[in-house]
Protein backbone atom coordinates (compact mmCIF):
# COMPACT_ATOMS: atom_id res chain seq x y z
CA UNK A 1 0.00 0.00 0.00
CA UNK A 2 1.29 3.44 -0.52
CA UNK A 3 1.27 6.57 1.85
CA UNK A 4 -0.59 9.16 1.21
CA UNK A 5 1.80 11.77 -0.19
CA UNK A 6 2.94 8.75 -2.52
CA UNK A 7 -0.58 7.47 -3.37
CA UNK A 8 -1.75 11.07 -4.47
CA UNK A 9 1.62 11.36 -7.53
CA UNK A 10 -0.23 8.24 -8.58
CA UNK A 11 -3.20 10.88 -10.17
CA UNK A 12 -0.04 12.25 -11.79
CA UNK A 13 0.20 12.07 -15.37
CA UNK A 14 3.78 14.03 -16.58
CA UNK A 15 4.25 15.33 -20.20
CA UNK A 16 7.91 15.58 -20.70
CA UNK A 17 8.55 18.41 -22.62
CA UNK A 18 12.27 19.53 -24.38
CA UNK A 19 11.01 23.09 -24.64
CA UNK A 20 14.02 23.71 -27.67
CA UNK A 21 11.85 21.69 -29.98
CA UNK A 22 8.29 22.04 -28.67
CA UNK A 23 6.75 25.08 -30.47
CA UNK A 24 8.39 28.26 -31.20
CA UNK A 25 6.30 31.45 -31.35
CA UNK A 26 8.91 34.25 -32.16
CA UNK A 27 10.33 32.28 -35.55
CA UNK A 28 14.00 31.87 -33.96
CA UNK A 29 13.66 28.29 -35.35
CA UNK A 30 14.11 27.80 -31.50
CA UNK A 31 11.04 26.49 -28.94
CA UNK A 32 9.88 28.88 -25.88
CA UNK A 33 8.06 29.33 -23.16
CA UNK A 34 5.26 31.24 -25.38
CA UNK A 35 5.34 27.90 -27.38
CA UNK A 36 4.82 25.54 -24.52
CA UNK A 37 1.47 28.13 -23.28
CA UNK A 38 0.28 28.05 -26.58
CA UNK A 39 -0.39 24.24 -26.36
CA UNK A 40 -1.30 23.37 -22.82
CA UNK A 41 -5.12 22.66 -23.63
CA UNK A 42 -3.25 19.95 -26.19
CA UNK A 43 -1.35 18.50 -23.48
CA UNK A 44 -4.29 18.53 -21.07
CA UNK A 45 -6.75 17.23 -23.56
CA UNK A 46 -4.44 14.17 -24.04
CA UNK A 47 -4.91 13.52 -20.09
CA UNK A 48 -1.85 14.85 -18.67
CA UNK A 49 -2.16 16.82 -15.72
CA UNK A 50 1.57 18.25 -15.12
CA UNK A 51 4.29 19.27 -17.29
CA UNK A 52 8.53 18.39 -17.02
CA UNK A 53 10.24 20.68 -18.82
CA UNK A 54 13.87 19.96 -19.54
CA UNK A 55 16.04 22.78 -18.48
CA UNK A 56 15.05 26.18 -19.17
CA UNK A 57 17.70 28.39 -16.63
CA UNK A 58 20.36 30.67 -18.36
CA UNK A 59 22.88 28.25 -20.24
CA UNK A 60 25.19 28.51 -22.99
CA UNK A 61 23.40 25.46 -24.63
CA UNK A 62 26.68 23.18 -24.94
CA UNK A 63 24.38 20.29 -23.97
CA UNK A 64 21.26 22.06 -24.49
CA UNK A 65 20.53 23.43 -20.87
CA UNK A 66 22.27 20.86 -18.78
CA UNK A 67 25.38 23.18 -18.47
CA UNK A 68 23.18 25.86 -16.32
CA UNK A 69 25.25 29.47 -16.01
CA UNK A 70 22.03 31.17 -13.46
CA UNK A 71 19.87 28.64 -12.02
CA UNK A 72 17.39 31.70 -11.00
CA UNK A 73 17.22 33.17 -14.21
CA UNK A 74 15.52 31.70 -17.44
CA UNK A 75 17.60 30.80 -20.81
CA UNK A 76 17.27 33.83 -23.05
CA UNK A 77 16.43 31.72 -25.93
CA UNK A 78 13.41 30.34 -23.88
CA UNK A 79 12.17 33.70 -22.93
CA UNK A 80 11.52 35.58 -19.91
CA UNK A 81 10.95 35.19 -15.88
CA UNK A 82 7.83 37.03 -16.77
CA UNK A 83 6.95 33.88 -19.46
CA UNK A 84 7.96 31.43 -16.76
CA UNK A 85 5.29 33.17 -13.99
CA UNK A 86 2.88 33.20 -16.26
CA UNK A 87 3.49 29.40 -17.67
CA UNK A 88 3.43 28.39 -14.02
CA UNK A 89 -0.19 30.49 -13.81
CA UNK A 90 -1.60 29.30 -16.57
CA UNK A 91 -0.78 25.39 -15.93
CA UNK A 92 -2.37 25.70 -11.90
CA UNK A 93 -5.02 27.79 -13.67
CA UNK A 94 -5.86 24.79 -15.28
CA UNK A 95 -5.07 22.41 -12.05
CA UNK A 96 -1.79 21.25 -14.09
CA UNK A 97 1.23 21.05 -12.39
CA UNK A 98 5.19 22.28 -13.06
CA UNK A 99 7.91 20.08 -12.76
CA UNK A 100 10.77 21.86 -13.21
CA UNK A 101 14.35 19.80 -14.51
CA UNK A 102 17.36 20.86 -11.53
CA UNK A 103 21.18 20.17 -12.53
CA UNK A 104 22.83 20.39 -9.08
CA UNK A 105 25.54 17.83 -10.24
CA UNK A 106 27.65 20.42 -12.30
CA UNK A 107 27.36 24.03 -14.19
CA UNK A 108 28.43 25.51 -17.21
CA UNK A 109 31.98 26.87 -16.87
CA UNK A 110 30.16 30.26 -17.47
CA UNK A 111 28.19 30.42 -14.25
CA UNK A 112 29.60 33.05 -12.14
CA UNK A 113 30.57 30.23 -9.59
CA UNK A 114 33.17 29.02 -11.79
CA UNK A 115 34.07 32.18 -13.17
CA UNK A 116 34.91 33.26 -9.62
CA UNK A 117 36.30 30.03 -8.65
CA UNK A 118 39.03 30.14 -10.91
CA UNK A 119 40.64 32.96 -9.72
CA UNK A 120 42.06 31.94 -6.86
CA UNK A 121 42.03 29.76 -3.66
CA UNK A 122 40.81 32.00 -1.10
CA UNK A 123 37.48 33.59 -2.24
CA UNK A 124 33.81 32.50 -1.32
CA UNK A 125 33.93 29.80 -4.52
CA UNK A 126 37.23 28.82 -4.57
CA UNK A 127 36.07 25.55 -3.53
CA UNK A 128 32.87 25.47 -5.75
CA UNK A 129 34.50 22.68 -7.74
CA UNK A 130 36.87 19.63 -7.73
CA UNK A 131 40.02 21.77 -7.60
CA UNK A 132 43.62 19.19 -7.75
CA UNK A 133 47.20 20.41 -8.85
CA UNK A 134 47.49 16.24 -10.76
CA UNK A 135 44.92 14.19 -11.67
CA UNK A 136 43.85 12.41 -8.96
CA UNK A 137 42.48 9.41 -11.36
CA UNK A 138 41.84 8.46 -14.28
CA UNK A 139 38.07 9.20 -14.30
CA UNK A 140 36.43 9.74 -18.05
CA UNK A 141 33.54 11.86 -19.16
CA UNK A 142 30.52 10.51 -20.34
CA UNK A 143 30.70 12.30 -23.68
CA UNK A 144 34.17 10.47 -24.11
CA UNK A 145 37.57 11.72 -23.64
CA UNK A 146 39.50 12.73 -20.24
CA UNK A 147 37.21 13.96 -17.03
CA UNK A 148 39.97 16.42 -15.65
CA UNK A 149 40.50 19.64 -17.49
CA UNK A 150 43.43 21.91 -16.81
CA UNK A 151 42.29 25.31 -16.40
CA UNK A 152 44.90 28.19 -17.46
CA UNK A 153 43.55 30.83 -15.18
CA UNK A 154 43.41 28.80 -11.66
CA UNK A 155 46.50 26.52 -13.21
CA UNK A 156 45.08 23.71 -11.81
CA UNK A 157 42.37 20.49 -12.89
CA UNK A 158 39.14 20.48 -12.41
CA UNK A 159 36.36 18.28 -13.03
CA UNK A 160 33.70 17.50 -15.76
CA UNK A 161 31.79 14.28 -15.44
CA UNK A 162 30.24 15.24 -18.52
CA UNK A 163 31.60 18.62 -20.84
CA UNK A 164 34.42 20.12 -20.45
CA UNK A 165 32.07 23.43 -19.92
CA UNK A 166 30.36 21.47 -17.19
CA UNK A 167 32.06 21.66 -14.18
CA UNK A 168 31.13 19.63 -11.62
CA UNK A 169 29.67 21.26 -8.24
CA UNK A 170 31.55 20.58 -4.65
CA UNK A 171 29.26 18.55 -2.65
CA UNK A 172 31.40 18.59 0.17
CA UNK A 173 31.67 22.06 0.39
CA UNK A 174 28.63 23.14 2.52
CA UNK A 175 28.26 26.52 0.36
CA UNK A 176 27.45 24.13 -2.44
CA UNK A 177 24.45 22.27 -0.66
CA UNK A 178 23.47 25.96 0.62
CA UNK A 179 23.58 27.27 -2.57
CA UNK A 180 21.54 24.49 -4.34
CA UNK A 181 19.34 24.51 -1.18
CA UNK A 182 18.54 28.33 -2.27
CA UNK A 183 17.92 27.25 -5.87
CA UNK A 184 14.99 24.84 -4.91
CA UNK A 185 13.31 27.51 -2.43
CA UNK A 186 13.32 29.63 -4.95
CA UNK A 187 11.20 27.89 -7.80
CA UNK A 188 9.41 26.12 -4.89
CA UNK A 189 8.20 29.88 -3.54
CA UNK A 190 7.56 30.41 -7.78
CA UNK A 191 4.88 27.93 -7.21
CA UNK A 192 7.07 24.77 -9.03
CA UNK A 193 5.47 21.72 -8.04
CA UNK A 194 8.40 19.47 -8.11
CA UNK A 195 11.84 18.43 -10.13
CA UNK A 196 13.62 16.19 -12.33
CA UNK A 197 16.56 15.68 -10.61
CA UNK A 198 19.79 15.10 -13.07
CA UNK A 199 22.07 12.66 -12.36
CA UNK A 200 21.31 12.62 -8.71
CA UNK A 201 23.77 9.53 -7.42
CA UNK A 202 26.66 11.69 -8.82
CA UNK A 203 26.40 14.44 -6.42
CA UNK A 204 28.59 12.57 -3.83
CA UNK A 205 31.82 11.30 -5.45
CA UNK A 206 33.95 8.22 -3.77
CA UNK A 207 37.60 9.38 -4.58
CA UNK A 208 39.41 6.87 -2.28
CA UNK A 209 37.41 3.84 -3.71
CA UNK A 210 37.63 5.85 -7.22
CA UNK A 211 34.17 6.06 -7.14
CA UNK A 212 32.66 9.22 -9.37
CA UNK A 213 29.36 8.81 -7.90
CA UNK A 214 26.88 6.88 -4.77
CA UNK A 215 29.35 8.45 -2.82
CA UNK A 216 28.78 8.18 1.27
CA UNK A 217 27.30 11.14 1.42
CA UNK A 218 25.16 10.88 -1.47
CA UNK A 219 21.83 10.39 0.83
CA UNK A 220 22.77 13.01 3.48
CA UNK A 221 23.23 15.29 0.51
CA UNK A 222 19.72 14.24 -1.47
CA UNK A 223 17.77 14.72 2.28
CA UNK A 224 19.65 18.39 2.82
CA UNK A 225 17.63 19.54 -0.52
CA UNK A 226 14.16 17.63 -0.29
CA UNK A 227 13.98 16.27 3.27
CA UNK A 228 13.34 19.58 4.76
CA UNK A 229 10.17 20.51 5.94
CA UNK A 230 9.31 23.54 3.27
CA UNK A 231 9.66 21.57 0.52
CA UNK A 232 8.13 18.14 2.02
CA UNK A 233 5.14 18.43 -0.24
CA UNK A 234 6.91 18.44 -3.77
CA UNK A 235 7.30 15.73 -6.43
CA UNK A 236 10.68 14.92 -7.00
CA UNK A 237 11.91 12.09 -9.42
CA UNK A 238 15.91 11.70 -9.71
CA UNK A 239 17.63 10.33 -12.86
CA UNK A 240 19.77 8.19 -11.49
CA UNK A 241 22.21 4.57 -12.36
CA UNK A 242 20.89 2.43 -9.75
CA UNK A 243 20.00 -1.16 -10.37
CA UNK A 244 19.48 -2.63 -7.27
CA UNK A 245 16.45 -2.77 -4.82
CA UNK A 246 18.19 -2.03 -1.80
CA UNK A 247 19.58 1.07 -3.07
CA UNK A 248 16.32 2.04 -4.54
CA UNK A 249 14.53 1.69 -1.20
CA UNK A 250 17.48 3.81 -0.16
CA UNK A 251 16.41 6.32 -2.70
CA UNK A 252 12.67 6.16 -2.57
CA UNK A 253 11.35 4.22 0.56
CA UNK A 254 8.20 5.72 1.99
CA UNK A 255 10.21 6.57 5.20
CA UNK A 256 13.64 7.73 3.66
CA UNK A 257 12.47 11.49 3.53
CA UNK A 258 14.41 11.71 -0.36
CA UNK A 259 13.06 10.89 -3.40
CA UNK A 260 9.06 10.31 -4.46
CA UNK A 261 10.34 7.62 -7.70
CA UNK A 262 13.51 7.64 -9.68
CA UNK A 263 13.95 6.44 -13.25
CA UNK A 264 15.04 2.66 -13.81
CA UNK A 265 17.03 2.20 -17.39
CA UNK A 266 17.23 -1.31 -17.27
CA UNK A 267 14.21 -1.63 -19.88
CA UNK A 268 16.06 1.46 -21.70
CA UNK A 269 19.23 -1.38 -23.05
CA UNK A 270 16.07 -3.33 -24.71
CA UNK A 271 16.50 -3.48 -28.47
CA UNK A 272 20.04 -2.46 -28.35
CA UNK A 273 23.57 -4.45 -27.17
CA UNK A 274 24.54 -0.88 -26.40
CA UNK A 275 23.60 2.59 -26.86
CA UNK A 276 24.68 2.66 -30.42
CA UNK A 277 23.97 -0.98 -31.63
CA UNK A 278 21.05 -2.61 -32.32
CA UNK A 279 20.03 -5.82 -30.73
CA UNK A 280 16.64 -8.05 -31.74
CA UNK A 281 14.48 -7.86 -28.77
CA UNK A 282 10.75 -8.18 -28.06
CA UNK A 283 8.22 -6.99 -25.87
CA UNK A 284 8.79 -10.37 -23.66
CA UNK A 285 11.91 -8.74 -22.35
CA UNK A 286 10.86 -5.34 -22.00
CA UNK A 287 7.55 -6.87 -19.98
CA UNK A 288 9.66 -9.22 -17.86
CA UNK A 289 11.66 -5.66 -16.67
CA UNK A 290 9.02 -3.67 -16.52
CA UNK A 291 7.14 -6.37 -14.30
CA UNK A 292 10.02 -7.34 -12.01
CA UNK A 293 10.07 -3.54 -10.78
CA UNK A 294 6.44 -3.11 -10.40
CA UNK A 295 6.25 -5.79 -8.09
CA UNK A 296 9.54 -4.33 -6.27
CA UNK A 297 8.19 -0.89 -5.81
CA UNK A 298 4.85 -2.64 -4.66
CA UNK A 299 6.52 -4.95 -2.08
CA UNK A 300 8.01 -1.63 -0.69
CA UNK A 301 5.59 0.66 -1.09
CA UNK A 302 7.56 2.97 -3.01
CA UNK A 303 5.95 4.56 -7.01
CA UNK A 304 7.63 3.38 -9.89
CA UNK A 305 8.24 5.82 -12.55
CA UNK A 306 6.29 4.54 -15.74
CA UNK A 307 8.26 5.46 -18.73
CA UNK A 308 9.48 4.83 -21.99
CA UNK A 309 11.08 7.93 -24.06
CA UNK A 310 12.48 10.80 -23.10
CA UNK A 311 15.24 13.23 -24.34
CA UNK A 312 17.78 10.87 -24.20
CA UNK A 313 16.99 8.08 -26.07
CA UNK A 314 15.31 6.53 -29.31
CA UNK A 315 12.02 5.89 -29.28
CA UNK A 316 11.41 2.65 -27.66
CA UNK A 317 8.39 2.46 -30.38
CA UNK A 318 11.28 1.69 -33.14
CA UNK A 319 13.67 -0.28 -30.42
CA UNK A 320 11.00 -2.79 -29.46
CA UNK A 321 7.87 -1.69 -31.92
CA UNK A 322 7.16 -2.26 -35.60
CA UNK A 323 7.26 1.57 -36.54
CA UNK A 324 6.75 1.22 -40.04
CA UNK A 325 3.48 -1.56 -41.27
CA UNK A 326 2.49 -1.87 -37.46
CA UNK A 327 3.02 1.36 -36.04
CA UNK A 328 -0.63 2.25 -34.56
CA UNK A 329 -0.88 -1.52 -33.22
CA UNK A 330 2.75 -1.32 -31.08
CA UNK A 331 2.39 2.54 -30.49
CA UNK A 332 -0.70 1.66 -28.28
CA UNK A 333 0.25 -2.18 -27.36
CA UNK A 334 2.96 -0.55 -25.68
CA UNK A 335 1.44 2.45 -24.11
CA UNK A 336 -1.64 0.04 -23.01
CA UNK A 337 0.97 -2.57 -21.32
CA UNK A 338 3.09 0.44 -19.43
CA UNK A 339 0.44 2.92 -18.17
CA UNK A 340 -2.15 0.67 -16.63
CA UNK A 341 1.20 -0.07 -14.12
CA UNK A 342 0.31 1.22 -10.87
CA UNK A 343 3.10 4.52 -10.87
CA UNK A 344 3.43 7.85 -12.10
CA UNK A 345 3.47 7.82 -15.81
CA UNK A 346 5.54 10.12 -17.89
CA UNK A 347 4.89 10.82 -21.66
CA UNK A 348 7.61 11.83 -23.97
CA UNK A 349 6.51 14.73 -26.50
CA UNK A 350 5.75 12.98 -29.79
CA UNK A 351 4.91 9.88 -28.03
CA UNK A 352 1.39 10.15 -28.01
CA UNK A 353 1.32 10.43 -31.78
CA UNK A 354 3.92 7.65 -32.69
CA UNK A 355 6.75 9.12 -32.97
CA UNK A 356 9.64 7.11 -34.43
CA UNK A 357 13.54 7.94 -33.93
CA UNK A 358 14.53 10.49 -36.36
CA UNK A 359 17.66 9.96 -39.06
CA UNK A 360 19.64 11.91 -40.58
CA UNK A 361 22.09 11.64 -43.89
CA UNK A 362 24.81 13.34 -42.95
CA UNK A 363 26.74 13.80 -39.60
CA UNK A 364 26.43 17.89 -40.02
CA UNK A 365 22.82 17.22 -38.94
CA UNK A 366 23.47 15.83 -35.63
CA UNK A 367 23.74 18.59 -32.80
CA UNK A 368 24.04 16.23 -29.73
CA UNK A 369 27.47 16.51 -28.21
CA UNK A 370 27.43 13.28 -26.87
CA UNK A 371 26.93 11.12 -30.08
CA UNK A 372 29.56 13.83 -31.89
CA UNK A 373 31.95 12.91 -29.33
CA UNK A 374 31.00 8.86 -29.96
CA UNK A 375 31.51 9.68 -33.43
CA UNK A 376 34.56 10.50 -33.49
CA UNK A 377 35.76 7.18 -31.72
CA UNK A 378 33.54 5.88 -34.33
CA UNK A 379 35.72 6.68 -36.88
CA UNK A 380 39.17 4.85 -35.41
CA UNK A 381 37.30 1.47 -36.51
CA UNK A 382 34.25 1.87 -38.31
CA UNK A 383 33.44 3.62 -42.09
CA UNK A 384 31.76 7.07 -42.21
CA UNK A 385 29.21 5.40 -43.22
CA UNK A 386 28.82 2.41 -40.68
CA UNK A 387 29.52 5.49 -38.23
CA UNK A 388 26.51 7.76 -39.00
CA UNK A 389 24.55 4.31 -38.95
CA UNK A 390 25.60 3.77 -35.38
CA UNK A 391 25.21 7.53 -34.13
CA UNK A 392 21.75 7.47 -36.46
CA UNK A 393 20.46 4.17 -33.81
CA UNK A 394 21.95 6.29 -30.59
CA UNK A 395 22.07 9.61 -30.76
CA UNK A 396 19.88 11.65 -28.54
CA UNK A 397 18.84 13.87 -31.51
CA UNK A 398 16.48 10.92 -32.43
CA UNK A 399 13.99 12.36 -29.59
CA UNK A 400 15.53 15.98 -30.11
CA UNK A 401 13.71 16.68 -33.03
CA UNK A 402 11.45 19.20 -33.31
CA UNK A 403 7.68 18.30 -32.54
CA UNK A 404 5.37 17.85 -35.47
CA UNK A 405 2.51 19.24 -35.38
CA UNK A 406 1.40 19.21 -39.34
CA UNK A 407 3.01 18.07 -42.02
CA UNK A 408 4.39 21.35 -43.99
CA UNK A 409 8.16 21.72 -44.28
CA UNK A 410 8.99 22.96 -40.95
CA UNK A 411 6.04 20.81 -38.78
CA UNK A 412 4.09 23.99 -38.27
CA UNK A 413 6.79 24.13 -35.14
CA UNK A 414 8.55 27.45 -36.38
CA UNK A 415 8.17 29.93 -39.72
CA UNK A 416 11.77 30.20 -39.31
CA UNK A 417 14.77 27.95 -39.41
CA UNK A 418 14.53 24.87 -36.88
CA UNK A 419 17.59 24.68 -34.85
CA UNK A 420 17.52 20.90 -36.01
CA UNK A 421 16.17 19.13 -39.08
CA UNK A 422 12.80 17.97 -38.97
CA UNK A 423 12.26 14.18 -38.72
CA UNK A 424 12.54 12.70 -41.70
CA UNK A 425 8.47 11.45 -41.62
CA UNK A 426 7.26 14.56 -40.10
CA UNK A 427 4.93 14.84 -43.56
CA UNK A 428 3.79 11.35 -42.11
CA UNK A 429 3.87 11.40 -38.43
CA UNK A 430 2.53 14.63 -37.50
CA UNK A 431 -0.26 15.49 -34.83
CA UNK A 432 -2.52 16.74 -37.45
CA UNK A 433 -2.27 13.34 -39.40
CA UNK A 434 -2.75 11.36 -36.45
CA UNK A 435 -5.51 13.25 -35.16
CA UNK A 436 -7.22 13.34 -38.64
CA UNK A 437 -6.50 9.43 -39.23
CA UNK A 438 -9.63 6.92 -37.50
CA UNK A 439 -6.46 4.89 -35.81
CA UNK A 440 -5.44 8.13 -34.46
CA UNK A 441 -2.58 6.78 -31.26
CA UNK A 442 -3.42 10.85 -29.71
CA UNK A 443 -7.44 9.66 -29.23
CA UNK A 444 -6.02 5.97 -27.93
CA UNK A 445 -4.18 7.20 -25.63
CA UNK A 446 -6.85 9.88 -24.22
CA UNK A 447 -9.23 6.74 -24.04
CA UNK A 448 -6.41 4.79 -22.03
CA UNK A 449 -5.53 7.77 -19.16
CA UNK A 450 -9.51 8.48 -19.07
CA UNK A 451 -9.86 4.92 -18.09
CA UNK A 452 -6.63 4.88 -15.66
CA UNK A 453 -7.67 7.87 -14.34
CA UNK A 454 -11.56 6.83 -13.30
CA UNK A 455 -10.30 3.07 -12.05
CA UNK A 456 -9.28 3.52 -8.46
CA UNK A 457 -8.01 0.24 -8.97
CA UNK A 458 -5.48 1.10 -11.90
CA UNK A 459 -4.32 4.00 -9.27
CA UNK A 460 -4.37 1.69 -6.32
CA UNK A 461 -4.89 -1.29 -6.31
CA UNK A 462 -2.54 -4.49 -6.44
CA UNK A 463 -0.67 -5.87 -9.03
CA UNK A 464 -0.85 -9.78 -10.52
CA UNK A 465 0.79 -11.19 -13.22
CA UNK A 466 -1.38 -14.04 -14.90
CA UNK A 467 0.21 -14.99 -17.42
CA UNK A 468 2.61 -17.29 -17.90
CA UNK A 469 6.85 -16.50 -17.53
CA UNK A 470 7.34 -18.06 -21.75
CA UNK A 471 3.85 -16.40 -23.19
CA UNK A 472 4.45 -14.50 -25.77
CA UNK A 473 1.81 -11.87 -23.98
CA UNK A 474 1.13 -10.42 -21.20
CA UNK A 475 -1.87 -10.71 -18.87
CA UNK A 476 -1.59 -8.55 -15.47
CA UNK A 477 -4.59 -7.80 -13.14
CA UNK A 478 -5.19 -4.74 -11.03
CA UNK A 479 -7.20 -5.35 -8.18
CA UNK A 480 -8.84 -2.83 -5.51
CA UNK A 481 -11.81 -4.39 -3.08
CA UNK A 482 -14.26 -6.17 -5.66
CA UNK A 483 -13.04 -3.85 -8.80
CA UNK A 484 -10.95 -6.48 -10.95
CA UNK A 485 -9.28 -5.25 -14.50
CA UNK A 486 -7.48 -7.21 -16.56
CA UNK A 487 -4.89 -5.86 -19.03
CA UNK A 488 -4.51 -8.21 -21.87
CA UNK A 489 -1.36 -7.29 -24.28
CA UNK A 490 -0.29 -9.58 -26.93
CA UNK A 491 3.53 -9.29 -28.17
CA UNK A 492 4.82 -9.87 -31.55
CA UNK A 493 3.49 -13.07 -33.45
CA UNK A 494 -0.40 -13.80 -33.46
CA UNK A 495 -1.82 -15.54 -30.34
CA UNK A 496 -4.87 -17.82 -28.88
CA UNK A 497 -5.20 -16.23 -25.71
CA UNK A 498 -7.21 -17.79 -23.01
CA UNK A 499 -8.16 -16.38 -20.09
CA UNK A 500 -8.96 -17.92 -16.49
CA UNK A 501 -11.81 -15.94 -15.48
CA UNK A 502 -14.38 -14.80 -17.22
CA UNK A 503 -14.75 -11.00 -18.42
CA UNK A 504 -17.16 -8.23 -19.22
CA UNK A 505 -16.83 -6.73 -22.83
CA UNK A 506 -13.16 -4.78 -22.89
CA UNK A 507 -13.72 -1.18 -21.77
CA UNK A 508 -11.01 -0.51 -24.21
CA UNK A 509 -8.63 -2.36 -27.17
CA UNK A 510 -6.75 -1.33 -30.07
CA UNK A 511 -8.23 -3.23 -32.79
CA UNK A 512 -11.72 -3.19 -31.44
CA UNK A 513 -11.48 -6.89 -30.29
CA UNK A 514 -14.98 -7.46 -28.91
CA UNK A 515 -14.55 -10.35 -26.94
CA UNK A 516 -11.51 -10.66 -23.93
CA UNK A 517 -10.52 -14.06 -25.26
CA UNK A 518 -9.12 -15.62 -28.57
CA UNK A 519 -7.05 -14.54 -31.17
CA UNK A 520 -5.29 -11.80 -31.03
CA UNK A 521 -3.09 -10.14 -33.84
CA UNK A 522 0.06 -8.96 -32.75
CA UNK A 523 0.48 -5.45 -30.22
CA UNK A 524 -3.23 -6.52 -30.16
CA UNK A 525 -4.44 -5.12 -26.42
CA UNK A 526 -7.73 -5.61 -24.40
CA UNK A 527 -8.68 -4.27 -21.20
CA UNK A 528 -11.77 -5.61 -19.49
CA UNK A 529 -13.46 -5.15 -16.33
CA UNK A 530 -13.33 -9.17 -14.67
CA UNK A 531 -16.69 -10.26 -13.45
O1 LIG B 1 21.86 12.34 -18.59
C1 LIG B 1 22.59 11.51 -17.69
C2 LIG B 1 23.44 10.53 -18.37
O2 LIG B 1 23.97 9.62 -17.78
C3 LIG B 1 23.68 10.67 -19.81
O3 LIG B 1 24.91 10.05 -20.10
C4 LIG B 1 22.54 9.96 -20.48
O4 LIG B 1 22.20 8.80 -19.72
C5 LIG B 1 22.99 9.54 -21.84
O5 LIG B 1 22.92 10.72 -22.58
C6 LIG B 1 22.12 8.45 -22.38
O6 LIG B 1 22.69 8.11 -23.59
C7 LIG B 1 21.50 13.58 -17.99
C8 LIG B 1 20.61 14.32 -18.97
O7 LIG B 1 19.42 13.57 -19.18
C9 LIG B 1 21.38 14.50 -20.24
O8 LIG B 1 20.58 15.11 -21.24
C10 LIG B 1 22.59 15.39 -19.92
O9 LIG B 1 23.39 15.52 -21.09
C11 LIG B 1 23.43 14.78 -18.80
O10 LIG B 1 22.66 14.34 -17.70
C12 LIG B 1 24.41 15.82 -18.25
O11 LIG B 1 23.69 16.81 -17.54
CA1 LIG C 1 11.59 30.76 -30.27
Amino acid sequence: MLCDKFRNFTRMVIYQIYPRSFMDTNGDGIGDLQGIISKLDYIQDLGANAVWLCPCFKSPNDDNGYDVSDYMDIMDEFGTMEDMDRLIAELHARGMKLILDLVPNHTSTSHKWFQESRKGRDNPYSDFYYWFDEKPNNWRSAFKGDAWEFDEVRGQYYLHTFAVSQADLNWENPAVVKAMQDVVDFWVAKGVDGFRIDVIDCISKDFAAGKNGFGPRLHEFIRDLFGRENVSHIFTVGEGAVKDIDELVRHCGPDRNELSTLFLFDHMDCGRSDKFTPMDDSMKSLKDILLRWQMENDRHGMLHSLFYDNHDQPAMLSRIGNDRELRYESATGLATMLYLLKGVPFIYQGQEIGQTAAHYDNIEDFDDIECLGWYREFLQKYTPEEALEKVNFGSRDNARHPMCWDGSEKCGFTTGTPWLLPHSRSAEINVEADLASDKSIYRFYQDLLKLRARNDAFLDGDTEVISGEYEEYVIYTRTLGDEKWAVICNFEKTSLIRLPFSCEAPALTNLGRPTAGGVYKPYECAVCRVR
